[in-house]
């Protein structure tokens, strides 16, 4: 079991088995994905609850993107289970797709791609060349400064043993036009012919480019620079949020003017930058920089731009607050929405959380509406309502997530619950006018505090 010479055969016969590690919201629909290109699957998770939810055919990450796709237990080619010294004696490839967070003081978590690494090693057949390939988003260095060494302490040799590559995730939740299907890849490893029949393996799970790029360390970079670079430029947009309306110009403005430059890129101002990959990977980036000794000083600015957006809108909300005679103390206010990105239920890293806290802290109390989320997804410092139902009197609604429910508003119902009709757009996606011409003040990140207070 492993690679040898006819490995590129077996890929077209599909006679190779395929096991996927971490079957969360890049495992699952990458375990799919390979399964219906006719591969057999091995899939684990330690998640006794993510095992029997998926062997029952249920979605346990409630991702849109496998929901009704899971195949059935009793299908040969569709293998789950929760043990990875199971699995890999049956597999020819291992992918390893387990989270890469960061931990509290912002450095790189690397404890579940080690992990995962020493359970297959564990199992892995000698000599078998059983390919091993880390999916996570990590920095350059990671796969071979994490796994080398628990291949030394098992005697165990790359190239002989095993064959390590990396190919990274770029799966976009909630954006079925970026899905593992549909998404190009580049495959990083050490040995170019067992790269570039990876590359052969992987044509079957996207209908994208796939191409091989050279050690793994050129895989690994080019996964991290791509967040980074999303980052930073989202962090001017932010940046230039705060300093256009003390120039009394509405930052939007001037970046739609600014598009119309042919080689201008458009991103848009908000509250702050969630999810588990823009605001995770510029830290990866930094740390890798600082092991070298090389400053990554614009990667750290930007860094701090987009995580301190959440303290400068509540600035602004408090402002708008005090400037309408808002007795300190007794503000409340309306999130809508709570989720880091539209049309997904997922808290992670969300702005709205540091939002909250900064506003909790100015003695503001904070109400949630976030229709893709339950109570249980929220802290317990905010009050999760419906405000169409539920009490809420909030003086100013604050626009946190743009899903679709929002943007579909019955702005009148929702101004019939609050104290008054305020709204702050923090993704500058609703028609401010319109709301202005209905009666509501309208605010907005970006946008200079124009309306009468
Ligand atoms: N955001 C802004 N302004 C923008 C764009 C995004 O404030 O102009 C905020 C969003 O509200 C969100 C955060 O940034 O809170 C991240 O948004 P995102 O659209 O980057 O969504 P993610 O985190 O799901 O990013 C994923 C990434 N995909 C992978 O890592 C495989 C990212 O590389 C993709 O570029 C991104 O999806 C995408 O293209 O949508």
């Amino acid at each position: 079991m492993g690679w040898n010479e006819a490995f590129t055969k077996s890929v077209e016969e599909r006679s190779i088995s395929i096991g996927i590690i971490g079957l969360g919201y890049v495992g699952l629909p990458t375990a799919i994905g390979f399964f219906d290109a006719g591969f057999t699957v091995w899939g684990v998770d330690i998640s006794e609850r993510t095992v029997s939810y998926i062997n029952a055919q249920k979605n346990p990450t409630g991702d849109p993107e496998v929901e009704g796709l899971i195949p059935h237990a009793s299908d040969p080619r569709w293998n789950i289970t929760t043990k990875t010294q199971e699995a890999v004696p049956h597999c020819d490839v291992i992918l390893v797709t387990v989270p890469t967070p960061i931990t509290e003081d912002l450095k790189p978590d690397l404890s579940y791609v080690r992990n995962a690494g020493c359970d297959v090693f564990n199992a892995v057949e000698r000599g078998s060349r059983t390919i091993v390939v880390l999916e996570s988003t990590v920095y350059p260095g990671v796969t071979a400064q994490t796994w080398l060494p628990e291949l030394e302490k098992r005697g165990l040799v790359n190239g002989v043993d095993v064959e390590l590559a990396y190919c990274p995730e770029r799966f976009n939740p909630g954006d079925p036009a970026h899905g593992v299907r549909q998404v190009a890849r580049v495959v990083g490893c050490s040995s170019e012919e067992v790269g570039q029949d990876l590359v052969a393996m992987y044509r079957h799970l996207t209908s994208e480019d796939v191409r091989y790029v050279g050690k793994i360390e050129v895989a690994e970079a080019s996964k991290v620079i791509e967040n980074v670079q999303r980052d930073i430029n989202i962090a001017l947009v932010n940046e230039l949020a705060r300093i256009f309306p003390e120039l009394d110009l509405d930052v939007e403005d001037v970046l739609d003017a600014a598009s119309t430059k042919w080689n201008f890129h458009r991103y848009t101002p908000g509250v702050g930058v969630g999810g588990h990959c823009i605001p995770v990977d510029p830290y990866y980036m930094m740390q890798r920089a600082q092991d070298v000794g090389v400053p990554a000083e614009l990667i750290t600015a930007a860094r701090a731009v987009n995580r301190t957006m959440p303290q400068h809108v509540a600035q602004v909300i408090e402002k708008i607050l005090y400037t309408n005679h808002i007795p300190a103390g007794q503000g409340r206010v309306l999130f809508l929405g709570w989720s880091y990105k539209p049309g997904v239920g997922d808290p992670r890293e969300t702005p709205a959380e540091p939002l909250a806290k900064a506003l909790q802290s100015r003695n503001i109390h904070v109400s949630v509406w976030d229709p893709h989320l339950g109570e249980q997804d929220l802290p317990d410092f905010v009050q999760s309502v419906n405000p169409m139902y539920d009490e809420h009197t909030s003086d100013i609604a604050v626009l946190i997530t743009a899903h679709q429910e929002f943007l579909n508003l019955d702005w009148e119902a929702l101004g019939a619950t609050m104290k008054a009709k305020r709204v702050y757009d923090g993704r500058r996606v609703l028609d401010l006018d319109r709301l202005a011409s209905s009666g509501w003040e309208t605010f907005a990140v970006g946008m200079p505090i124009r309306n009468s207070m």
